[in-house]
Parts: structure tokens; C-alpha cells; sequence
């Protein structure tokens, strides 16, 4: 068993990166989050990796931050060291990023999933900000990006009694993409990646963002975003042979330009 915090495997043009806490349920240390988003950044400098897949063990993605830590934490050192801004680089990341998530899914956990681009679960799968039953509450976007996901009444159930959601009610929710057998999880996740990675880099990486802004500031605002990211998508040599593939009848061999 390796002693990396974080196991990064390349499979072009796809990438998985698990983290690897299995005697804590990955439970997210600093030095944990300092590792992932370094490996998260290295792959996504890389052109040659199309989408990432970032799972966890069978038995959980992640039991949330590290209680050990959090209870030893001074609030004003965390706030001058801007340790919980280094998730925001997450949300930075040009390639697309696919949660894998099987078992406990719960508190920074749940935030770290919410942060990927789409999550595939397992059946086994639990989701839950159970920060309550701690006398705190979500600080890495759990109130903000499970509310714009599941809507106000599941979201403050869920924060609140610190309920878990199982997978199937995730789905119905809204808050994951697709379900599957115990045994699918990261092999389904990697499919999906594959799926992703197989089309044009350039609109892959456009269509994220303009998702994205989906969830900032009003509609209108979000189409003419939209509609200059589609400009910019039709200017890249990708879009040519694309559309010029499709034209001649052949698959397209896109160069991420
Ligand atoms: N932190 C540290 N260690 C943990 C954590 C955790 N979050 N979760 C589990 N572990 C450890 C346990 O202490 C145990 O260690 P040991 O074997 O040495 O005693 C080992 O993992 C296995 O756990 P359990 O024996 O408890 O396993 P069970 O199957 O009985 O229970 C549970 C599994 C239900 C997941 C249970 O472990 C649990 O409730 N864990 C805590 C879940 C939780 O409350 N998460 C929220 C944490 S707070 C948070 O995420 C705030 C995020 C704020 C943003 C980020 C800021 C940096």
C-alpha cells in the first residue's frame, strides 16, 4: 500500500487521481489538500489529458475535513493563511473533472465532490454536510453549491439534521449524474472521462465555463456570456475540423487549439 496522500495514474487521454487516507476515510488534512491540488494543477497544465476522474476507496470518497485538525485550528491563522481558499484552484481547472464517488461522501467530502464538474456514484454511495453535529457548518461551498443543486428544502435538511442522502436520492436531487452497481463505480467514472475527453478540447473546456456561469448572476447575462464563448469556440481550429469532419464523413482528430 503506497503512503502517497494522493495516487495519480495516467491513462491518456485521461487521468485518475484518488486520494489515498484509507485509516481516516480520506478524511481531507491539510497536507492531503496541499497534494491533491498540486497533482490537480500538474495534470491540468498537461494538453495531453483531456479529463480528470478524482475518486476515493470503495468504502468513502471522503469523510469531510480532518476533525483532528479542525479541532486544533486557530480560526484567525486559518483566515490570514487562506487555507480553505486553496479550493477555489479546483474550481480553476480548466479540464474537466469527473467526482468517482463510492461510501461516505460527507462534509469537505461532499464540498470537494460539488466542486468537480459532475459526480458518478455508486449505489453505496452517501452524501451528507453533517458539519452540524459538530457545532459548525459547510465553509468549502456546501450551503451555497448544495442549495443551487438540490434546491432550499432538501439542502436544509440535509444541512441541518445532518441527514444523509443515499445515491438514488442524490440522483432524483439532482446533485449527481448518474448512478451505478457497487462494483462500477470508478470504471463507469472513467468511461464518462473518456466520453468527455474524446471530444473537442477547446469546447469541452468553453461549455464548462459557460455552465458555470449558470449558477452567477442573472440568465441574460449567462446567454451573452454563453453566445461570445461559442464565438471564441467557432475561432478555434478544433470547431474547423469538427465541422469539416463531419462534413467528409470521418472522425474527427481534434489538437486542443
Ligand atoms: N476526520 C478525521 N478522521 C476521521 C474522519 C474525519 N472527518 N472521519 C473518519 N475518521 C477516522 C475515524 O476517526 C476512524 O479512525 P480510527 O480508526 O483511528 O479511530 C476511521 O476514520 C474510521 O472511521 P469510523 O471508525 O468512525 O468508521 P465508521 O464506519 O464507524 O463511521 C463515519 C464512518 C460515519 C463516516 C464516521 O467516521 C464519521 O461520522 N466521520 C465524520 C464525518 C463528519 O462529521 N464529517 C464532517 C467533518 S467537518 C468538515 O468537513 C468541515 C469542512 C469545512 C471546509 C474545509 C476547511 C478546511
Amino acid at each position: 500500500m503506497s503512503d502517497e496522500l494522493v495516487l495519480v495514474e495516467r491513462d491518456e487521454p485521461i487521468a485518475v487521481v484518488l486520494l489515498n487516507r484509507p485509516d481516516a476515510l480520506n478524511a481531507l488534512s491539510d497536507e492531503l489538500m496541499g497534494a491533491l491540488v498540486d497533482a490537480l494543477r500538474e495534470l491540468d497544465a498537461d494538453e495531453a489529458v483531456g479529463c480528470i476522474v478524482l475518486g476515493g476507496s470503495e468504502r468513502a470518497f471522503a469523510a469531510g475535513a480532518d476533525i483532528g485538525q479542525l479541532a486544533q485550528a486557530s480560526p484567525v491563522e486559518m483566515y490570514y493563511q487562506r487555507r480553505v481558499d486553496r479550493w477555489d484552484e479546483i474550481r480553476a481547472l480548466w479540464t474537466p473533472l469527473v467526482a468517482a464517488v463510492s461510501g461516505f461522501c460527507l462534509g469537505g467530502g461532499c464540498e470537494l465532490a460539488m466542486a468537480c464538474d459532475l459526480i458518478v456514484a455508486s449505489e453505496t454511495a452517501k452524501f451528507g454536510q453533517p458539519e452540524s453535529g459538530l457545532g459548525l457548518i459547510p465553509g468549502a461551498g456546501g450551503t451555497q453549491r448544495l442549495t443551487r443543486a438540490v434546491g432550499k428544502a432538501v439542502a436544509m435538511d440535509v444541512i441541518l439534521s445532518g441527514r444523509f442522502l443515499s445515491a438514488d436520492e442524490a440522483l432524483r436531487a439532482g446533485l449527481v449524474a448518474r448512478v451505478v452497481a457497487k462494483e462500477a463505480w470508478l470504471a463507469e467514472a472513467k468511461h464518462v472521462a473518456r466520453d468527455i475527453a474524446a471530444k473537442g478540447p477547446v469546447a469541452t473546456r468553453l461549455a464548462k465555463e459557460a455552465v458555470d456561469r449558470a449558477f452567477e448572476g442573472p440568465l441574460t447575462l449567462g446567454v451573452e456570456y454563453e453566445r461570445r464563448l461559442l464565438y471564441l469556440a467557432l475561432a478555434s481550429d478544433d470547431a474547423k475540423e469538427g465541422l469539416t469532419a463531419f462534413l467528409e464523413k470521418r472522425r474527427p482528430e481534434f489538437k486542443g487549439r
